[in-house]
């Protein structure tokens, strides 16, 4: 039977026409409907754990602007907090985690515990499933998970918001240690990822925000070889859910990480060319992205012809259209529907 969804057909290796969309972080703090909501659950953790009020800004950018998938409301950090690391989002200051910086704070961490720390998530997906069968059945469920060595970046560094120089290093001074963490990360994140798709996700996304800053042999080491694993052993699980990569700032590694990690979509970032990429990526893997967020933000001339030349680079091709990183706050609402506009407008 054929899927009716646009986006599965395109992970499937169907090149559509216009092809499906959805934004990175579409819901969030440029939606004053978010903002509400965020403001009655208090902390950023309470959102994420409070299945009635995350399943609402999840549905939220869907009911304005009719994309083709929904992303789970929640953050590729709830892994380390399911783990038992102290976590709290400080106003303004975005993710502070207590650093894991030797063998004994790793050998602390329990993979084993996730599933059931995670489970107010995994409530959030189902009512998502179901609300989504009900009033928006052509639109596909996307689970998530960072990608281990992203993770681990905030683990062990403990904040954004510099290049973690910390959990780089680590990976350098004693790989053997680093090794541990990833360890526990891709136990973690398999176990996480396949509760998701229990709960009714149908597809998964792995972002890989801090790839780009590994040397070729750590990116060999710490992302392709992780990755690969992790979907192998989801492809064993669920074969019928596909994987999206997004090895952030990779540029002529992406095309090999996309084949051999084995996933049916890669998400190229703001500075990849799209025309690069359609040729170099195999051709049924889908290309996603990579409008500049900020493109977004000025909307006019630099929205329409920046969506515009990706919609041309990737004709033909299986693709899925979407920002190169998350939306930003100051993204004015109507510039969004401005690009759908665009967007259907090619069909
Ligand atoms: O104040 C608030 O309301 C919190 C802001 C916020 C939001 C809306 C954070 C804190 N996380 C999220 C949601 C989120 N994060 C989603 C689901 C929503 C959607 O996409 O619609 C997803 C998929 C993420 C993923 C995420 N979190 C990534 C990977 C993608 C990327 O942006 O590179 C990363 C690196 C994070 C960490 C994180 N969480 C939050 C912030 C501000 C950050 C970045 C910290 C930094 O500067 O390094």
């Amino acid at each position: 039977m054929r899927n009716a969804k646009r986006l599965l057909r395109s992970l499937s290796g169907e090149a559509i026409w216009p092809p499906p969309v959805w934004l990175m972080r579409q819901a969030g703090r440029y939606l004053p409907e978010y903002r509400e909501v965020r403001a009655k659950a208090g902390d950023f953790i309470t959102l994420c754990t409070n299945p009635a009020l995350a399943a609402e800004v999840t549905l939220q950018p869907l009911r304005r602007y009719g994309f083709d998938a929904a992303i789970l409301f929640s953050d590729i950090l709830m892994i380390p907090w399911a783990m038992g690391q102290p976590l709290r989002f400080a106003e303004g200051e975005g993710p502070l985690l207590e650093p894991v910086t030797d063998a004994a704070a790793i050998a602390a961490l329990d993979p084993g515990v996730v599933a059931a720390r995670a489970a107010p998530i995994m409530e959030t997906v189902a009512r998502l499933r179901a609300a989504m069968d009900r009033d928006f059945p052509e639109t596909a469920l996307i689970g998530f998970a960072g990608s281990p060595f992203t993770v681990a970046c905030y683990m062990v560094n403990g904040r954004g918001g510099g290049d973690f120089p910390a959990a780089r290093l680590m990976a350098h001074r004693d790989p053997a240690l680093f090794a541990k963490l990833i360890a526990v990360l891709e136990e973690a994140t398999v176990v996480y990822l396949q509760a998701q798709v229990a709960a009714g996700a149908e597809v998964l996304m792995l972002f890989d925000s801090w790839a780009g800053l590994l040397p070729p042999d750590g990116f060999e080491a710490w992302v392709v070889a992780p990755t690969q694993r992790i979907v192998a052993r989801m492809k064993a699980l669920c074969p019928d859910v596909p994987v999206i990569g997004f090895p952030r700032l990779t540029g002529a590694a992406m095309p090999g990480y996309a084949v051999r990690t084995g996933i049916q979509g890669v998400g190229m970032d703001t500075t990849m060319d799209p025309t690069w990429a359609a040729r170099a990526v195999a051709p049924e893997i889908a290309i996603q992205g990579n409008l500049d967020p900020l493109a977004l933000v000025a909307g006019g001339r630099a929205l329409g012809d920046g969506a515009r030349r990706i919609l041309a680079a990737v004709k033909g091709r299986p693709a899925i259209f979407n920002l190169g990183h998350g939306i930003v706050p100051q993204t004015p609402p109507e510039h969004v529907a401005e690009l759908m506009a665009v967007i259907r407008s090619e069909g």
